[in-house]
């Protein structure tokens, strides 16, 4: 039987790397075999790129070429990890995909919706998540939680506080147009409260076995 896709999207310090331990856990102790992964990343090529793309300068890429960076490694994850994961049958927890491209490359960034609809037919056709969880917070509060853990800034959370704010505006828009495929968790409760609100959005849309 064909596993499961599920995405966690939001801004910065949301909570989703804390909300996908717990999500692991709870549907491995379910019985589901679980494949943690993050975007950029989750193969060796597209760590490299995903070097590419959070180190240096604030502009070191334009939007467009970010997108394109972006998709280029979201091809080889997609076909080396993702697929063949869901195809085995496993359920597959991704760490954002192509909704924070079109938040931050488009809704944020500046570049047209359709040429990314576009690019995504054309690298991907109509693969897309079985269910996407948006963790929302208020930006300050994400930023904040970010900067408490004392690591080097990325080029992303540099950008400025209109940026971060568009930016959560893009993702709750995005829940908006597709509610079938999208969910939102308030990401400015407790822990445990986040994944408890996570796991009933995941058993009401997907069930579990
Ligand atoms: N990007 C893009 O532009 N386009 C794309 O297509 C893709 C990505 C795929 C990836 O960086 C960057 O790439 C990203 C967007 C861009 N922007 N940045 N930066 P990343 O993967 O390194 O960064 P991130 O996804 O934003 O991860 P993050 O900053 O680690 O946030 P998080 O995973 O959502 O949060 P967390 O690590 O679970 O929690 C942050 C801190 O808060 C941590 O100390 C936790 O212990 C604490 N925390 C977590 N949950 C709670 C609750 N509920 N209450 C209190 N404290 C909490």
């Amino acid at each position: 039987m064909r596993g499961k896709f599920i995405t966690l999207e939001g801004g910065e310090g949301a909570g989703k790397t804390t909300l996908i331990e717990g999500l692991k856990g709870a549907l491995e102790r379910d019985g589901l075999t679980v494949v943690r992964t993050r975007e950029p990343g989750g193969t060796p090529n597209a760590e490299a790129i995903r070097e590419l793309l959070l180190s240096g300068d604030v502009e070191r890429w334009s939007p467009i070429s970010e997108a394109l960076l972006f998709y280029a490694a979201r091809v080889d994850h997609v076909e080396r990890v993702i697929r063949p994961a869901i195809e085995r049958g496993d359920w597959v927890l991704c760490d954002r995909f192509a909704d924070s491209t079109r938040a931050y490359q488009g809704a944020a960034g500046g570049t047209d919706r359709a040429r990314l609809d576009t690019l995504h037919k054309f690298a991907l056709d109509d693969f897309e998540p079985d269910l996407t969880l948006i963790v929302d917070i208020d930006p300050n509060v994400g930023l904040e939680r970010t900067w408490a853990r004392g690591e080097k800034e990325t080029r992303f959370e540099a950008k400025g506080s209109v940026f971060h704010d568009r930016l959560r505006q893009a993702f709750l828009d995005i829940a908006a147009a597709e509610p079938m495929r999208c969910a939102v968790i308030d990401g400015g409760a407790p822990a445990e409260a986040v994944l408890d609100a996570a796991l009933g959005v995941i058993s009401n849309r997907l069930g579990t076995p």
